[in-house]
């Protein structure tokens, strides 16, 4: 990367997002315009905004006073929900300390905010897309019937990379099945084995992300199950001794968080913020993508990535990531 990227994020403040974001905020090659927050992740919305608010007083004045965009309050499609402990952990921010309240908050609403900059940019930027596609899938359906509007995203957005989905193996070796079940333990009110959680919470908004016209990359679970997050990166993280990188190791070290560590926590997340940086850490191939929209409660498919060269709209899929480069890549911005 030669000239400096500007990133606009869309997050759901789940634990993995805090990785995402501290990458991106402290490389020196990204600015971060806006953070939107949506509120049918990981995080409720008022806690989301409060969260991220308060999680950018570890940086400087002017990273205080970014635009935090009010998201959604519910998903375009159903109303699938995380369990209840992910989100109270999330809305509790995994009890990791912030600096301060940030007292120079400036919040807006989403949907108005995005509009008006759309409407009036000449930057070029990408999204990054952590937190299921509703806060930016509702844009773009107002986009298509605001011609202006449309246009103006279109100049503007340069590329959307979304942390998300999964392709099984009907499609391609490794398969990677669906994560929606592995949250829900022992608890299983959802009978979905083939979607992944940003997909499953709002189909549709994933697949207006996916039909916006712009260049997608999907950084899907069959790369990020490439990189799981292990005790070695949990150690050289810890080691450093940057406020950041000790906000990061707290969230790491809530129970639940920490009793996934060499287990079933992977890079989701920072994955998707890594391969805007170093777009090499991961191997892509292109698919024709549709997103099953239809819920069965019996046996739910609802999410899951379908190929279909007919109807589908062709995107960029991580199929797989080279996880020492990753490590590498994401510990090096807070080394530096
Ligand atoms: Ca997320």
């Amino acid at each position: 990367m030669s000239k400096l990227t500007k990133v606009i994020i869309d997050t759901d403040m789940d634990f993995d997002d805090y990785m995402a974001l501290a990458y991106l905020l402290q490389h020196p090659q990204i600015e971060v315009l806006a953070i939107s927050v949506t509120g049918c992740g990981a995080a409720h919305l008022s806690k989301g905004v409060e969260n991220l608010a308060n999680f950018l007083t570890l940086y400087s004045d002017e990273t205080q006073k970014l635009p935090i965009l009010k998201g959604a309050n519910a998903p375009l499609r159903y109303s699938n929900v995380f369990p209840a402990n992910v989100r109270q952990g999330a809305d509790s921010h995994y009890q990791a300390t912030f600096p301060q309240e940030n007292r120079q908050a400036n919040i807006y609403e989403a949907q108005a905010w995005l509009t008006d900059y759309f409407l009036s940019t000449s930057d070029k930027v990408t999204v990054l897309s952590i937190g299921g596609g509703t806060n930016f899938g509702q844009l773009f359906q107002a986009a298509k019937t605001d011609k202006q509007l449309q246009t103006g995203i279109f100049n503007a957005i340069e590329q959307i990379v979304m942390m998300g989905g999964n392709l099984t193996d009907e499609y391609i070796t490794p398969g990677a099945s669906g994560n929606i079940l592995d949250t829900l333990g022992d608890n299983p009110y959802y009978s979905n084995a083939v979607a992944e959680w940003n997909i499953f919470i709002d189909p549709l908004g994933a697949q207006e992300v996916i039909d916006s016209g712009i260049p997608v990359t999907l950084v899907a679970l069959n790369a990020t199950q490439d990189v799981p997050i292990d005790n070695d990166f949990v150690t050289q993280l810890k080691r450093i001794q940057s406020p950041q990188a000790q906000f990061l190791s707290e969230v790491l070290d809530y129970p639940d968080n920490k009793e996934g560590i060499g287990s079933f926590l992977s890079f989701w997340d920072p994955l998707a913020a890594c391969v805007i940086t170093n777009p090499d850490i991961v191997s892509t191939q292109p698919f024709a993508i549709c997103i099953e929209q239809a819920m069965n409660e019996e046996q739910d498919t609802s999410g899951k990535l379908i190929v279909d060269e007919v109807d589908g709209t062709k995107i960029n899929v991580a199929i797989s990531a080279n996880k020492s480069l990753v490590y590498e890549t994401y510990l090096a911005v807070f080394n530096d």
